[in-house]
């Protein structure tokens, strides 16, 4: 793995900063109603992606995640304008518009979204891994689903094959406590859900969700595992969502004070706190990047609301079209 530079803190920091006010920004205008569906924020759980992509060959590595999914693809390198357009449904979005908040995707930049069937994108994940051991290649995929999707079937049988096969893959489990308004401990008797993998002879274990450089370090081990040709590995991320669920969510199912809890071991504070103790950064080149990443959140919202919506045909193009459906001609 790279080494944590003075360099790659800054870089966390901006980047954690970036993904968090681009989903605050979300929520403002999705009460101005300007983004409509369900929108689910990722605010807390943004450790995982920075330091996931810091021990990801970003020029190979794949990632597939479910529902809550603004951010990934922008550290995978997607135009934060284009995903905020997506979320406008905008003809400049991601996918023409036409996906909208939890259809986030881009082959280009080898993120295959963005998949709302809980757990659906496990399988996935693997069948992507199973592509690039079959076609030769030595890239590796991360699938990512929340603990909620860790109690579906489609897991178990995934896993299976995944160790079968060796597939060059990592599956993370984000554990931020909840699957809607259901706690871990009234949903599961494993609430350890790494353990789950032990069932399974897979490399498996917790790592601490909410510091970049513990996630980078284990995603490093589980990579390097998979692209040398030792197969899978379960982690769980033990993290936290600020935000409800959705944008509809009374979050009766959880106090304030738990949620002020994990506030104190905020990611973004924690990173700041290293930046000022190491002597990295002083408050005035924080300030500039606090400017910097408004700026860039207020770039994308005048780019979405300046963006046209799709033309009215193009709904349609995407559509699966069979001439004789449903009246298919047999031949006997
Ligand atoms: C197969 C299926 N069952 C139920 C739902 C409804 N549903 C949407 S999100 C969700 C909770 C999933 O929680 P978790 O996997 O922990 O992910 P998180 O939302 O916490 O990121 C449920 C039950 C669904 N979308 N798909
Ligand atoms: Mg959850």
């Amino acid at each position: 793995m790279q080494k944590i530079t003075k360099e790659v803190y800054l870089k966390w920091y901006e980047d954690m900063l970036f993904w968090r006010k681009f989903e605050d920004k979300l929520a403002a205008v999705y009460i101005q109603q300007k983004v409509r569906g369900f929108l689910h924020l990722y605010n807390g759980q943004e450790a995982i992606l920075a330091g996931a992509l810091h021990a990801m060959d970003l020029t190979k590595d794949k990632m597939i995640t479910a529902y809550r999914n603004h951010v990934q693809p922008i550290g995978m390198g997607v135009d934060p304008k284009r995903v905020m357009a997506e979320l406008f449904g905008k003809a400049t979005g991601t996918s023409q518009g036409l996906g909208g908040s939890m259809h986030i995707f881009s082959k280009e930049h080898r993120f295959y979204g963005g998949h709302g069937i809980v757990g659906g994108q496990i399988p996935l994940g693997a069948g992507i891994a199973f592509g690039d051991k079959y076609a030769g290649n030595d890239a590796v995929t991360l699938c990512c689903f929340g603990d909620g999707a860790a109690r579906q079937g489609s897991l178990h049988e995934t896993f299976n094959l995944a160790m079968l096969w060796k597939l060059p893959v990592v599956f993370v489990c984000e554990n931020n406590g909840y699957a809607m308004g259901t706690s871990v401990e009234r949903a599961s008797n494993h609430t350890e859900i790494w353990k789950l993998g032990l069932g399974y002879e897979m490399p498996c274990g917790p790592v601490d969700g909410m510091n970049p450089i513990k996630v980078a370090e284990a995603f490093d081990e589980a990579i390097k595992r998979a692209r040398r040709g030792d197969g899978p590995t379960f982690l769980e991320l033990k993290t936290y969502r600020y935000r409800g669920h959705s944008m509809s969510d009374a979050q009766h199912y959880r106090t304030k004070d738990e949620v002020a809890e994990y506030k104190k071991i905020d990611p973004i504070a924690q990173v700041k706190q290293i930046l000022f103790d190491k002597e990295y950064a002083t408050e005035a080149e924080i300030k500039d990047i606090d400017k910097r990443v408004k700026a860039l959140v207020n770039e994308c919202e005048k780019f979405a609301e300046e963006s046209p919506y799709p033309e009215k045909n193009v709904m349609y193009d995407a559509v699966y079209e069979q001439e004789d459906y449903p009246f298919i001609q047999h031949k006997i």
